[in-house]
């Protein structure tokens, strides 16, 4: 008797068994194209902005130092509850401010468009101790660092 079921429990799961395994390789497929699809956009095509997430504790803004091409904007986000700047250096010695937020709420955006090449340290009128840099290169290809 239990012979006999256990034969027929045998009989019946072997089956199941390989179509179970056959929706494992194609799940498995399907996985692969849908994380292919995911992760080549940020491979392969270069976003035209640049998030920056400020931070109550280092990094301030992260990413603290920040590579990007000519043609791409940065926005800074600002989800601490604090209010903070992101003042270009040059601001300050009043020598050229190439960009400044002004007091950025929690929960707001600022966004610079498009820089001339060259390196901008930056840092919050706030707190001094938020610091950062946006280095814009002669190119289109975006990278962190
Ligand atoms: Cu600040």
């Amino acid at each position: 008797m239990f012979m006999t079921q256990h034969g027929i429990h045998n009989k019946r799961t072997m089956p199941q068994r390989c179509v179970g395994y056959e929706s494992l390789k194609r799940g498995g497929l399907a996985l692969l194209i849908i994380s292919l699809f995911v992760i080549s956009p940020f491979a392969i095509a270069a976003p035209s902005t640049l998030r920056i997430t400020l931070g109550t504790f280092a990094p301030y803004y992260s990413p603290e130092m920040v590579h990007i091409g000519t043609g791409t904007s940065v926005s800074w986000e600002n989800p601490t509850s604090d209010l903070h700047t992101i003042t270009h250096d040059g601001c300050k010695s009043n020598d050229r401010c190439a960009f400044d937020s002004g007091p950025l709420g929690p929960n707001r955006t600022f966004t610079v468009p498009h820089l001339p090449p060259g390196v901008y340290p930056y840092h919050c009128l706030f707190h001094p101790i938020m610091q950062g840099t946006l280095v814009v290169t002669e190119s289109a290809t975006p990278s962190e660092t």
